[in-house]
């Protein structure tokens, strides 16, 4: 069930560069419980859209099955939408992507959805480098079928019911980096000042954007004994905070020099990252991996930028497909003809 918002607006909200106010990029009234994380997750989608000016309807939303992936009737009502099957929004994402690239693509996802059932179809939308962002609202637990420790739920986590998990969580984040992800973050839903420039920077990339959103699950896993709680989160929290900057703005930081380091997107959009260690380098990898491990050795959920490369290729130029989005294209650029056919057939024999 979903509720429509009220029409009714504050006749001087401020507008972005498109003239839209941040209502215009408002979906439904969620339905999830008071509290949710994921509920500031859908806010900061929202806002993050709005800042960006991006045009509401040349972005499409996509999500599989969950709690976190109903999350996409909450924001954005005048985007495109699809709501797959369990797990399976990578392979809606990439054949909406091939036919139409000038769209943005948003997908969001649940631990459940992405470190179980969909673990096969998201490795390899993050091996083929879509050009998409893929969030996922991490609560450690299924909450839409009532608490179930997650694929992602800490070793010794304790359940509602009382049992400690005997298991070692995943890491979607050392996986995403370790797999050759192109951006890599991570950040928790209760820390809209990082994460709104965070989902604005994964946005403007090009290639495979992963974002990890530690998002407490009110109902089923915010207890003592949790390690996904909000108060858990909050005290192992190890923030390095970003200044996202588009293209057309001048730059400037609040950050100190020296503990800041800067990297420009393929659009001249500029990112920020300020660091406390400052030999860590966000464009390297193995940086970036020793410093989330080290970060989970002490104890430490580190958030922020963890990984990007600038220079990314994005799935369509690395099988040079047209520039034009295919679902453009007319029936005589999309059939060779007979003859070229035929020649294919010859090269075949
Ligand atoms: C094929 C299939 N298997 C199992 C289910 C049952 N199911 C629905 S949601 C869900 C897990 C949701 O967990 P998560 O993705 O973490 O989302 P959350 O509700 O925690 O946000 C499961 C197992 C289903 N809908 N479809
Ligand atoms: S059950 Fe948990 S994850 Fe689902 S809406 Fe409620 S608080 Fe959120
Ligand atoms: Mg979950």
């Amino acid at each position: 069930m979903s509720y429509i918002k009220p029409k009714f607006r504050h006749p001087n909200l401020p507008t972005n560069r498109l003239g839209y106010t941040v209502a215009d990029y408002d979906g439904a009234v969620s339905t999830l419980c008071a509290g949710c994380g994921h509920d500031s997750i859908s806010a900061a989608i929202r806002n993050a859209c709005f800042a960006s000016a991006l045009e509401p309807h040349r972005i499409a939303k996509i999500s599989g099955i969950g709690c976190s992936s109903k999350m996409p009737t909450y924001f954005l009502g005048k985007s495109h939408g699809f709501n797959s099957v369990h797990g399976r929004m990578p392979s809606v994402a990439t054949g909406a992507s091939l036919a139409n690239r000038d769209l943005t693509y948003v997908g969001v996802s649940g631990d459940g959805d992405t470190a179980s059932i969909g673990m096969g179809q998201f490795i390899h939308l993050i091996r083929r480098n879509l050009n998409m962002t893929y969030i996922v609202a991490n609560n450690g637990c299924y909450g839409l079928t009532k608490g179930q420790d997650s694929a992602t739920a800490d070793l010794g986590s304790v359940s509602k019911a009382g049992d400690a998990n005997p298991f070692d969580g995943i890491d979607l984040a050392s996986l995403a980096i370790l797999q050759g992800a192109s951006f890599v973050g991570r950040s928790f839903s209760g820390d809209k000042t990082q994460l709104e420039p965070l989902i604005r920077a994964a946005m403007a990339h090009k290639g495979f954007a992963f974002i990890d959103v530690v998002s407490p699950c009110v109902t089923f896993n915010n207890h003592a004994g949790s390690t996904k709680s909000y108060s858990e989160t909050r005290d192992h929290l190890d923030v390095m905070p970003l200044d996202f900057v588009p293209m057309r703005e001048e730059i400037r930081t609040q950050y100190a020099e020296g503990t800041t380091q800067s990297v420009t997107l393929h659009d001249g959009s500029v990112i920020h990252l300020h660091k406390a260690d400052t030999s860590y380098r966000s464009d390297d990898r193995k940086s970036a991996m020793h410093a989330v491990q080290t970060a989970e050795d002490e104890g430490r959920i580190l958030t922020g930028l963890l990984y990007l490369d600038p220079d990314s290729q994005d799935l369509h130029q690395n099988i040079q497909l047209a520039s034009r989005p295919l679902n453009e294209l007319g029936k005589d650029e999309l059939c060779p003809g007979s003859k070229v056919l035929n020649s294919i057939n010859e090269g075949l024999r």
